[in-house]
């Protein structure tokens, strides 16, 4: 596909609700949208960094920096074939991979509007509709937690995540698991702990949890081996696996025994789609994480989660459960199952409200060779 021209959209969305995790707190969501013309077609893909660098180093800043004086200069007039081809383009440019995956994402939606396929049916997805649940951020007070969570319940969300830091752990968890004795819940510590808290986490054991999220630090795949020694509860990493090289060490390391997938964090679909195929040939179950993504993000979220080893519910609720008004035309929304429908059209499947583009638009940056 030769590559016309690129734009980047710096966008702020204001959030329904604020969303709180062990590094702070969002009420707005930054984000970039990408935007790649191609011989007469228009691609999007969603970065998803966030304004500050807490759960991972990259920041709109950073992306844009990134983009705009390395990556972007590589594509302009060139031929891009595929994701692969890509990545090969891209391969001198260290990490980076929230910038790297949200070009991709682009570069699919081009490659499935040309071919007219849907992004589920290029990635070899099985289902059309997927499990999900919901991410629900710390609260006040577990009080107000219980509240929130009977909320989402009531909704159809037939699993939750909840929150956790140091200080707002297990009587958190406690007060839920007291209140909803049989939903599936998880908790996600986003690298709040070390090995010497492994006695504040223990109760969390006692819970009967899907999962205990990333509770040491991202580059401490071995510890998190130390810590699964001495829990019941599977644990599940989330920003420890950056490449499908992280994922071979955590699998021979006995360091968890489910991954949480995210294509951004993992530079791209196509790594996404190998770090699927590496769980599945041992049997390790993964999920699909979130990024409070926009709708075009969404879209590759759910097709992502249709290939077959996604066996655990997703975060990826329903639009309404982010933005008030979405950058896409179409929204997602609950069934009545707990699932959310795959786009079927051709690429994502969505299409840009162009007045809520310009509405949450910092700036803009438009590229051509
Ligand atoms: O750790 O999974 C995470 C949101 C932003 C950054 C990190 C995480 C999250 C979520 C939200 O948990 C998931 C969602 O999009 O609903
Ligand atoms: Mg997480």
């Amino acid at each position: 596909m030769k590559i016309d021209s690129i734009t980047l959209h710096h966008l702020s969305m204001p959030l329904v609700a604020p969303f709180e995790t062990s590094f702070g707190r969002e009420t707005d969501r930054e984000c970039v949208l990408i935007e790649i013309k191609s011989e007469g077609l228009t691609g999007y893909g969603e970065c998803v960094a966030t304004r500050d660098p807490g759960y991972n180093y990259e920041t709109t800043g950073t992306v844009i920096h990134i983009l705009k004086d390395f990556i972007i200069p590589l594509m302009l007039g060139n031929d891009v074939k595929d994701a692969a081809d890509f990545q090969n383009l891209v391969s001198g440019i260290r990490g980076h991979y929230l910038a790297k995956a949200g070009v991709e994402m682009a570069l699919w939606d081009l490659l499935g509007k040309r071919e007219n396929k849907s992004l589920r049916q290029l990635l070899g997805g099985v289902r059309e509709k997927v499990e999900v649940g919901v991410s629900v951020g710390i609260q006040e007070s577990a009080h107000s937690l219980v509240k929130t969570v009977g909320d989402y319940v009531s909704q159809g969300y037939a699993r939750i995540k909840i929150k956790i830091k140091p200080g707002r752990d297990v009587e958190d968890a406690s007060a839920v698991r007291a209140e909803f004795p049989n939903i599936r819940l998880q908790v996600d510590a986003n690298s709040a702990y070390s090995l010497d808290d492994i006695q504040i986490l223990k109760p969390l054991d006692k819970l009967n949890l899907l999962l205990i999220e990333q509770p040491l630090f991202e580059d401490d795949i071995w510890d998190h081996h130390k810590l699964q020694e001495q829990f019941e509860t599977p644990i599940c990493l989330d920003e420890s696996i950056v490449s499908p090289r992280h994922a071979r060490y955590a699998i021979e390391m006995n360091a968890c025994r489910v991954i949480n997938i995210k294509a951004g964090r993992l530079g791209g679909l196509s790594q996404a789609v190998m770090v699927h195929d590496l769980c599945q040939q041992v049997s390790m179950p993964v999920w699909c994480g979130g990024m409070l993504e926009t709708g075009i993000g969404r879209a590759s979220n759910v097709a992502l989660a249709s290939l077959p080893n996604f066996i655990l519910p997703g975060d990826i609720s329903a639009s309404d459960r982010y933005y008030a008004r979405d950058i896409t035309n179409e929204r997602f929304v609950l069934n009545s199952d707990s699932t959310i429908d795959v786009p079927r059209g051709a690429g994502l499947g969505m299409t840009i409200d162009e007045n809520a583009l310009k509405k949450f638009s910092l700036n803009r940056l438009a590229m051509q060779k």
